[in-house]
């Protein structure tokens, strides 16, 4: 069984940037009901209960016909969740340090213009998707809970979730406020855990 994971920081933690009522509403109620449909999907797949939802999502071509798009949108909701909690932090915002800007830097100048080309791939997601800092520091987009370990892709070191659920009971159709405001809050010291533990 996947289970809801606990965050580490109060539903109100992220203060103006993400209010209580969005963390609550988005990890009690979006990101419950990815791990319920989750495991409706697996109840006949026992075999597939066994699996990491990683190793799922990686293979993701190659499972049964009656539940591949159901774990394509539901497990997929799930890990890019789980992860996007620890993305963010009270303690978070402010600027990476050692590798991990010295190599965002190498690739886009500086850190200012990383922010620019992020944000404006977060803002050219159409409908809802997500933006993704992978391991190269090259930055892509997927729709809906679309993963880039489905795309055969390592696992990403940063994802920012622009769903309008993520948003909108704070910044209404903003997405560019929300996302303005979220690198208040994104937690580099866990980015940078990734990058070194990332297979390259
Ligand atoms: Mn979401």
């Amino acid at each position: 069984m996947h289970t809801l994971p606990q965050l580490s920081y109060a539903y109100d933690a992220l203060g103006e940037y993400i209010s209580k009522d969005i963390m609550q509403l988005h990890h009690s109620k979006h990101h419950q009901t990815y791990v319920d449909k989750l495991n409706t999907a697996l109840d006949k797949h026992t075999d597939l209960r066994e699996k990491q939802l990683g190793d799922l999502l990686k293979n993701i071509d190659s499972l049964p016909d009656d539940v591949r798009l159901a774990i394509r949108n539901h497990g997929g909701g799930h890990y890019n969740h789980t992860l996007f909690w620890e993305w963010m932090s009270p303690d978070g915002g402010g600027e990476p340090s050692g590798e991990l800007a010295q190599q965002i830097t190498e690739k886009y100048g500086d850190f200012q213009s990383f922010v620019d080309e992020f944000t404006k791939k977060a803002l050219g997601v159409f409908g809802s998707g997500w933006v993704w800092l992978q391991p190269d520091c090259s930055i892509i987009t997927t729709p809906n809970q679309d993963t880039p370990l489905m795309l055969g892709m390592p696992e990403p070191l940063l994802g920012l979730d622009v769903w309008e659920h993520a948003y909108y009971l704070d910044y209404k159709n903003k997405r560019d406020d929300y996302v303005e405001s979220w690198w208040n809050v994104v937690n580099w010291n866990f980015v940078q855990s990734r990058l070194d533990s990332s297979e390259r």
